[in-house]
């Protein structure tokens, strides 16, 4: 995979310091697609390109958006912080010409998480979190969680961010709900047969 050339791209759009996320976030991808049998290759893809338009104002979201045909539902219109991921999905359809429906969620729903995430959203998702880059506070407890379970990881980092949206009193996506009762509800059962 040629991932210069979209890094090239991407540089372009964006300040060095979420260009270094970007390429932190696309190594963290690799290395846990290879921990966790996930395909290397869509793995640094994904993680390069997801914060693509993170910095790309609104209206050029909102026109990306409508050219990729996505149609937004009120809360998504009323939560700018999610538009980056979907607008990138339809960036990497629309002016890049990528159609692997895989890398495409993976970018769609890397902020939010969904039900039945694949395991490539879930590289994407975890990594976000654990990539060099980050230093919040909690990220050492989801880094020593991602090396022994992915799923454990996205669901920590599912509750970290709903926690955090839950304190702040803002609203969250019904996606990053149907994501997260999923994966409780998964460890759930595996804890019960592990009795
Ligand atoms: O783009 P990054 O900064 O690398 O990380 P990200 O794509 O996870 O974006 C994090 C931001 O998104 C953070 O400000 C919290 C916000 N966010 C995550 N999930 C939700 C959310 N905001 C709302 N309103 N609802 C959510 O469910
Ligand atoms: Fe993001
Ligand atoms: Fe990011």
């Amino acid at each position: 995979m040629n991932c210069k050339y979209y890094e090239d791209i991407i540089s372009q759009r964006m300040k060095a310091v979420r260009f270094k996320h970007s390429k932190n976030v696309a190594k963290e991808a690799v290395r846990l697609a290879k921990k966790y049998g996930a395909d290397v290759e869509k793995a640094e893809l994904a993680g390069i390109l997801h914060d693509a338009t993170k910095e790309t104002d609104g209206p050029e979201q909102m026109s990306l958006i409508r050219r990729a045909g996505i149609e937004l539902t009120d809360m998504e219109k009323d939560s700018p912080k999610l538009w980056h991921a979907i607008s990138g999905s339809a960036y990497i359809q629309v002016e890049l010409g990528i159609t692997d429906k895989e890398v495409i969620d993976a970018i769609r729903y890397h902020t939010t998480g969904r039900a039945g995430m694949t395991l490539l959203d879930k590289v994407i998702f975890v990594a976000d979190f654990t990539s060099a880059d980050r230093d919040f506070e909690g990220v050492d407890r989801i880094r020593r969680i991602a090396d022994k379970s992915l799923d454990e990881a996205v669901l920590e980092g599912m509750s970290f961010t709903m926690s955090d949206l839950a304190l702040r009193k803002l609203t969250i996506a019904p996606d990053t709900f149907a994501g997260y009762n999923e994966m409780a509800a998964l460890r759930a059962r595996s804890k019960k047969e592990a009795k």
